[in-house]
């Protein structure tokens, strides 16, 4: 992608030219080709020359999410993108879970979320799909070593008819054959569906946690995460969190009574939420893009109040479209994830614009360029005026979908990141620094 010798020349800059070079060069071709570098134009932390080599899957439109796992237990992990899982490390093999169908970009898929888990407990990782947001999330069966490399498609269950909300997830179940949950709403309440001991035969059992909220099928922001330091993932949706109590059990079964709710505003609708201690003070913060047609990306200070938890907006991405990051603007963040990108023991962020989301004219700058960022976490000295992010370009050919899958698919420790949208499909492998 980029020169030896010039990305070495970037990484000698001193922080003054650095600093110089960021506020004089923003918006220029040669900041964006520095950022494409991944050399960081912030002057608090060292620059991370980060490298992503682009392995096109697919162009053909397929789907809107992606998703990692180790399908056919051969020590590689495996990508999930749509109707097919491709055979890492090298992606050049893949097999079909269900019939494909190439969807025209110019209008939608039957698959908004998928999500890797082995729901019956046979050691083989089954695949969970919903192909519309409100309508059913399947199961598909990984049929084991007499069929994961077959070209038959994969027996397929109903986990739940009507999945609510456009980030439904995994419920974050501890320890290595935990089983499956998903966290979603339907019929206005928020929950968590478990399976029951026959799920090839049974829908999962729907666990709420919340009262009716009146929620309806396309609403944006879900997560989960520990805000109060518990221990305890908690549940985020952009109106409100609720408190996991100590007697529930998600993911086992269903709890005795509902969760504690908490009202408060996290924009006005994003995608995935996160829980993360961005300043390092102990307490967990929220991260979240702040509408997912729209523009922002922000993450939400946690404070005390009176004795009472409260949260003071710090944007990432300004929500006003004129304004920037570092020079750095896009809409739609549709997906986002919190992984340590660069290992550096800080979570960073992964997210992207999502290409036409709902077509070349609809919401905001649908025809900017689908790009796909990573923002850096730093930290310089103590408490919230410390923190920074840095955005540094992975790719602006692809973008992201509804959903994105960030992990280690090169075996090199390092993450990478797989996209599934109107583009096609995309693993970047993450290089080893120069
Ligand atoms: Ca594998
Ligand atoms: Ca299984
Ligand atoms: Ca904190
Ligand atoms: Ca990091």
């Amino acid at each position: 992608m980029v020169a030896v010798p010039l990305v070495s020349f970037g990484c000698k800059l001193a922080a003054s030219r650095r600093r110089a070079l960021r506020c004089a060069a923003v918006g220029s071709a040669w900041a964006a080709w520095l950022l494409a570098a991944g050399v960081g134009c912030g002057d608090d932390a060292p620059p991370r020359a980060l490298r992503f080599r682009k392995i096109t899957l697919t162009e053909s439109f397929h789907a809107e999410s992606a998703a990692l796992g180790d399908l056919d237990r051969d020590g590689s992990t495996d990508v999930v993108v749509g109707p097919y899982w491709y055979a890492g490390p090298a992606f050049q093999r893949r097999y079909p879970i269900y019939p494909a169908v190439d969807f025209d970009p110019l209008a939608y898929s039957n698959n908004f979320m998928t999500e890797v888990a082995d729901v019956d407990g046979d050691g083989w990782l089954d695949v969970l799909v919903n192909q519309w947001p409100g309508e059913a999330v399947s199961w598909f069966r990984n049929p084991g070593a007499g069929g994961v490399h077959a070209a038959a498609p994969w027996p397929r269950h109903l986990v739940h008819p009507a999945v609510d909300n456009e980030s439904p997830a995994l419920w974050p179940l501890a320890g290595v054959g935990a089983g499956a949950a998903l966290l979603f709403h339907t019929g206005g309440a928020v929950g968590v569906a478990v399976p029951g001991p026959s799920p090839s035969t049974e829908p999962w059992t729907f666990c709420p946690l919340s009262a009716r909220e009146g929620l309806g099928q396309y609403t944006h922001g879900l997560g989960a995460g520990d805000v109060n330091g518990d221990g305890r993932p908690d549940v985020l949706m952009a109106s409100a969190w609720w408190e996991q109590p100590a007697d529930a059990q998600p993911g086992v079964g269903c709890a005795p009574a509902l969760w504690r709710k908490h009202p408060q505003a996290f924009g006005a609708g994003g995608a995935q939420m996160h829980a993360y201690d961005v300043d390092g003070d102990g307490d967990g913060d929220v991260i979240t893009s702040l509408a997912a047609h729209g523009h922002g990306l922000s993450w939400f200070e946690q404070t005390q109040e009176d004795g009472a938890l409260a949260f003071v907006e710090h944007p990432i991405l300004p929500a006003q479209p004129e304004a920037s990051l570092d020079g750095v603007q896009f809409s739609q963040l549709h997906a986002l994830a919190l992984v340590d990108v660069d290992g550096d023991g800080l979570k960073d962020l992964v997210t992207g614009k999502r290409f036409w989301a709902h077509g070349p004219h609809g919401d905001a700058d649908p025809s900017g360029a689908p790009v796909l960022y990573w923002f850096q976490l730093t930290r310089s000295g103590a408490g919230a005026g410390g923190v920074r992010y840095l955005p540094h370009l992975i790719d602006d050919a692809s973008g992201v979908g509804t959903q994105l899958a960030v992990g280690d698919v090169s075996g090199d420790g390092r993450p990478d990141v797989v996209i599934g949208n109107k583009r096609g499909a995309f693993v970047f492998v993450q290089l080893a620094p120069r």
